[in-house]
């Protein structure tokens, strides 16, 4: 469901076709509570559930952000693990990660937009998402070390994707935090905005961008790029061969390619 009523710790806007989703816990600094981790479960399964020619397609792209002011999500409720042992920590991770996945599985685009501290468990949802914005205040680190933890929502998979082995071991050893400028220059965000209102605004531009393509298409570029990743080139190139096959099954890949030979606009339908 999309009615904000029904959950506590997560704002949603739907507006014009992009869900702004916000995890808003300011008094924690949006730690990801259990509570939070089963409303993102279920506002991603929604929003998976909607992703569908007969729905409509109400949702075409998601913007995930903090709330208050000063963090994106400031990590795992340090609180609640505090007093957890080792079996419900290894489920609270897994739960978590399975929020990731579902993010990672979901047909339409989802952009971190960060401002502020994305640190542990934040930075990992981040890196769940398809990629990162960040405005100038923003802040990433995995500081798990400093704890006696280890990242546990995908931070030992994820970020040495995005950033390569040696840059990921050295900002997990250290737990060191890094600003916008340098999470730019690892390629750990794609883009640095000045200020909240401008990163909020560029990720509803790109996202609107990217809506006016043929949606199936773009779940199934989505889905042919985490299907590759981490893979060995052959398995990579199959799960390619295998979305390029399913796009030649949808209307819009038949409109696309007549629009081009016709000289006109393409009018996808998402079917
Ligand atoms: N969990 C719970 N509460 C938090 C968290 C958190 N991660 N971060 C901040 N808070 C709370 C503070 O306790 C404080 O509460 P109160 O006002 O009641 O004392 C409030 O938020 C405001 O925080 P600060 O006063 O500390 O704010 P500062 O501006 O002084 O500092 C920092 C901001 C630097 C972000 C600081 O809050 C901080 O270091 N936070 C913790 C960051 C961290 O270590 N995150 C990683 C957590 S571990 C993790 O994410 C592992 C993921 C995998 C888990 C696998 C499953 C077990």
């Amino acid at each position: 469901t999309f009615d904000p009523g029904s959950y506590s710790t997560l704002k949603l806007d739907l507006d014009e076709g992009i869900l702004t989703l916000t995890v808003d816990r300011p008094e924690a600094l949006n730690a990801l509570s259990q509570q939070v981790v089963s409303e993102l479960w279920k506002a991603f399964t929604a929003i998976q559930d909607s992703c569908t020619h007969d729905a409509g397609w109400p949702v075409r792209g998601v913007i995930v952000t903090g709330g208050g002011g000063k963090a994106f999500v400031a990590g795992a409720d340090i609180r609640e693990m505090a007093s957890m042992g080792p079996d419900s920590a290894a489920e609270y991770a897994r739960s978590m990660q399975g929020v990731t996945l579902l993010i990672e599985k979901l047909p339409v685009p989802v952009i971190a937009a960060v401002d502020g501290f994305a640190l542990g468990g934040g930075c990992e949802l981040a890196l769940a998402c398809d990629f990162i914005y960040a405005s100038e205040a923003a802040q990433f680190g995995q500081p798990e070390v400093n704890l006696g933890l280890v990242p546990g929502f995908g931070g030992s998979v994820r970020l040495p994707q995005r950033v390569g082995l040696g840059p990921a071991r050295e900002l997990i050893y250290t737990a060191r935090r890094i600003d916008a400028a340098e999470a730019l220059r690892l390629g750990l965000a794609n883009r640095v905005l000045p200020s909240r209102d401008e990163l909020l605004a560029a990720a509803r531009e790109t996202l609107q961008e990217i809506a006016g393509k043929a949606p199936a298409a773009v779940g199934l570029a989505k889905q042919s790029i985490a299907g590759a990743t981490g893979r060995p080139t052959n398995q990579g190139l199959e799960a390619e061969a295998e979305a390029f096959r399913e796009a030649f099954t949808t209307d819009d890949m038949r409109e696309g390619t007549a629009a081009f030979l016709e000289k006109r606009k393409a009018a996808f339908t998402g079917k």
